[in-house]
C-alpha cells in the first residue's frame, strides 16, 4: 500500500455514500472503499439544484478522515451538463451507441461552463502537493481548467466507462477539444488496454501525437502518461457480507422462492448498455431450445431504476417489464413462473445473499467499462459449491475473468447454450473456474486499483517540467492554443 503524505483529492460528479448501504453505482462503490482507508477530500455535485447553482455555498461534511464537499447546480446547469451532455451525448457515444447519441451546441457549452465553474470552486481548496484525482466522463475538461486557473500540482484522470474507437468518437463535434483537454492531465487511466489503445490511436491520428514507451503520449512539448488500472472491489469485505445474517436471510428467501429449482440472477442498474433485453431473449431461447429446463429454473433480474428522467431509460423499463411478462405468459404453468424482474434496490448485504443463492449469474453488457457485479458475484460464492458466471465478451471484466463462460450478448443462441452449459456444469469444473476467477478478484481489489493509480500519478512528473509556475502556459503552447482558446470562447462572463 502507498504511504503517501500527499493529501488525496477526489473529484466526481456525485460524492459518497461512504457507508455499505450505498446506492447503486460502481464508481461510488470503488471510491468510497479507497477513501475509507486513506482519507482525504471528495468534491462534487450535491445532486440538488438551486438558484445560485455552482455559484452558491459549498457544503461540507466530515466522516472520519474524509471531508465531503459539495455544491449545487442551477436547473439549467444540471439539465445541460448532466442530463443532456453527460448522459445523452457522452454516455451512449463512449458505449459505441452512435445511433442514439445526441449532439447539440447548447449542452456542449453548458458542459464546458460547468467544468469551468467546478474548477473555480475547487481551486481555492487545493494545496500544491495534493494528488488530485478526477473521475469519469463528467469532467473531461476539468484538468485543463484547473491548469488555466494556475494549479500546477499533479492531476490525474480515470475513465470508468469505455473509450470508443476514433471512428466513433470522431462523430462528436467537440472530439478534438475534448481529447486535447484530456492531455492537460498528467496521468489518464483506463479500465482496459482496448480503451487506452482507442485513446492513443485518436491522439496519433487526429492530434499528430507521438506514442513513446511506457504509455507516454507526446503532443508538442506536452507529455501525458496513459495506463490501464482495472477497477476492483473490496473482495474480502464483500465475501464477509455474503456470510452476514442479512445475506443469509436473503439467500434463504431466494432459495425458498426457487423451491429446489436452479436460480439464475442478473443485477444491473437499469441501463441499455447492460444488455438486459438481449439477456431476456437469451433466457427465452433457453426455454425454447431446452424444454427439459421448464419448471427447473428461475431467473431473477434485479434492475434498480437509474436516470429515470431520460426517455431512453423510461422506455427501457417499459420494454423490460413487457418482455418479462411475455416470457412468463408464454411458459409459466400453475406452479411455476420462469422469471421475475425487481426494479427496487437492495442493501449490499442483501445483494451478497442473492448472489450466493444463485447457481448462475448473467453479466451480459453490450459494452461495459469493467462491471463490478461480475466481481461481486465471484466474491460472494461458497468456494466449495460455487455458481457459474456468464460474462459478455464486451465487459472490461473479461480481461481478468476469462475463466467465466464468455458469450456474445447479441447472440441469443450463444447465451442460451451458455446457460444450459452453466446449469449442467459438474462441481469440479465449477470449482476450477471459480478458483481462477477468485484469484483475480481477491488480488486486484479496489484498494490495489487506488494505490496503483496514485503511485503512478505521484511518480510521474513528465508533463510538468515547470520550474516557475508562471512559465507553465509557455511550456504547453499547443495545448493552450488548441484546447483552451476554445474553452475561453464559451466561458461565462
Ligand atoms: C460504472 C461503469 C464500472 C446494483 N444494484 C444494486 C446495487 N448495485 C451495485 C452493484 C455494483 C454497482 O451497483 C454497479 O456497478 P457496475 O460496475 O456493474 O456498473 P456501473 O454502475 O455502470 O458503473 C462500470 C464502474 O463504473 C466502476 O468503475 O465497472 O463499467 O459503467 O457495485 O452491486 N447496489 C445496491 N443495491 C442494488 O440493488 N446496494
Amino acid at each position: 500500500m502507498t504511504e503517501s503524505m500527499n493529501r488525496l483529492v477526489f473529484v466526481s460528479n456525485r460524492v459518497g455514500p461512504l457507508g455499505d448501504e450505498g446506492k447503486a453505482g460502481g464508481l461510488a462503490v470503488g471510491l468510497a472503499d479507497a477513501l475509507r482507508r486513506r482519507g482525504g477530500l471528495w468534491f462534487g455535485w450535491s445532486g440538488e439544484t438551486s438558484e445560485e447553482g455552482l455559484g452558491g455555498e459549498l457544503r461540507s461534511e466530515t466522516h472520519d478522515k474524509t471531508e465531503l464537499v459539495t455544491v449545487d447546480m442551477t436547473e439549467e446547469e444540471a439539465q445541460g451538463f448532466y442530463l443532456h451532455y453527460a448522459n445523452r451525448t457522452l454516455w451512449p457515444l463512449l458505449h459505441y451507441r452512435l445511433d442514439i447519441a445526441e449532439f447539440d451546441r447548447d449542452s456542449d457549452r453548458t458542459y464546458r461552463a460547468v467544468n469551468h465553474r467546478f474548477a473555480q470552486r475547487l481551486r481555492p481548496l487545493l494545496k500544491d502537493d495534493d494528488l488530485v484525482w478526477v473521475h469519469d466522463y463528467h469532467f473531461f475538461y476539468l484538468g485543463a481548467e484547473l491548469r488555466e486557473q494556475g494549479y500546477t500540482g499533479r492531476i490525474g484522470f480515470f475513465l470508468h466507462i469505455p473509450f470508443c474507437p476514433p471512428e466513433i468518437l470522431g462523430a462528436l463535434p467537440a472530439s478534438l477539444d475534448l481529447v486535447s483537454a484530456m492531455l492537460a492531465y498528467d496521468v489518464v487511466g483506463f479500465q482496459t488496454e482496448t480503451d487506452r489503445r482507442n485513446f492513443v490511436t485518436y491522439c496519433v491520428q487526429e492530434l499528430e501525437a507521438e506514442e513513446l514507451d511506457d504509455g507516454l503520449v507526446r503532443v508538442g512539448e506536452r507529455l501525458t502518461k496513459t495506463a490501464t488500472f482495472p477497477i476492483g472491489i473490496d473482495a474480502e469485505g464483500f465475501a464477509e457480507f455474503a456470510r452476514s445474517a442479512e445475506a443469509q436471510e436473503h439467500q434463504a428467501m431466494v432459495q425458498g422462492m426457487a423451491n429446489g429449482r436452479a436460480q439464475i440472477v442478473g443485477v444491473d442498474r437499469m441501463d441499455y448498455s447492460k444488455g438486459i433485453i438481449q439477456r431476456f431473449r437469451g433466457f427465452e431461447q433457453l426455454l425454447e431450445d431446452y424444454p427439459e429446463t421448464h419448471g427447473q429454473v428461475r431467473f431473477l433480474q434485479v434492475a434498480p431504476v437509474s436516470r429515470g428522467q431520460l426517455d431512453a431509460y423510461a422506455e427501457l423499463r417499459v420494454e423490460l417489464e413487457q418482455l418479462a411478462g411475455n416470457i412468463n405468459g408464454r411458459f409459466a404453468t400453475l406452479d411455476w413462473a420462469p422469471m421475475q424482474i425487481l426494479t427496487r434496490g437492495f442493501t449490499r448485504k442483501a445483494l451478497a445473499g442473492i448472489y450466493r443463492a444463485s447457481r448462475v449469474c448473467m453479466v451480459t453488457p453490450l459494452r461495459d467499462g469493467m462491471n463490478l457485479v461480475a466481481k461481486e458475484y465471484v466474491a460472494a460464492q461458497d468456494p466449495e459449491d460455487p455458481g457459474v458466471l456468464i460474462l459478455s465478451r464486451f465487459a472490461g471484466a473479461k480481461a481478468e475473468l476469462g475463466a467465466a463462460l464468455i458469450v456474445n450478448p447479441y447472440s441469443s443462441d450463444d447465451v442460451s447454450r451458455a446457460l444450459h452449459y452453466a446449469l449442467t456444469m459438474p462441481l469440479d469444473e465449477r470449482r476450477r473456474r471459480h478458483a481462477l476467477m477468485a484469484e483475480k478478484v481477491f488480488q486486484n481489489t479496489a484498494a490495489r486499483w487506488c494505490d496503483g493509480f496514485l503511485e503512478t500519478l505521484k511518480a510521474f512528473d513528465g508533463g510538468r517540467h515547470v520550474d516557475n509556475p508562471d512559465d507553465a502556459i509557455l511550456q504547453k503552447p499547443w495545448l493552450w492554443d488548441k484546447a483552451l482558446r476554445l474553452l475561453g470562447a464559451v466561458r461565462p462572463g
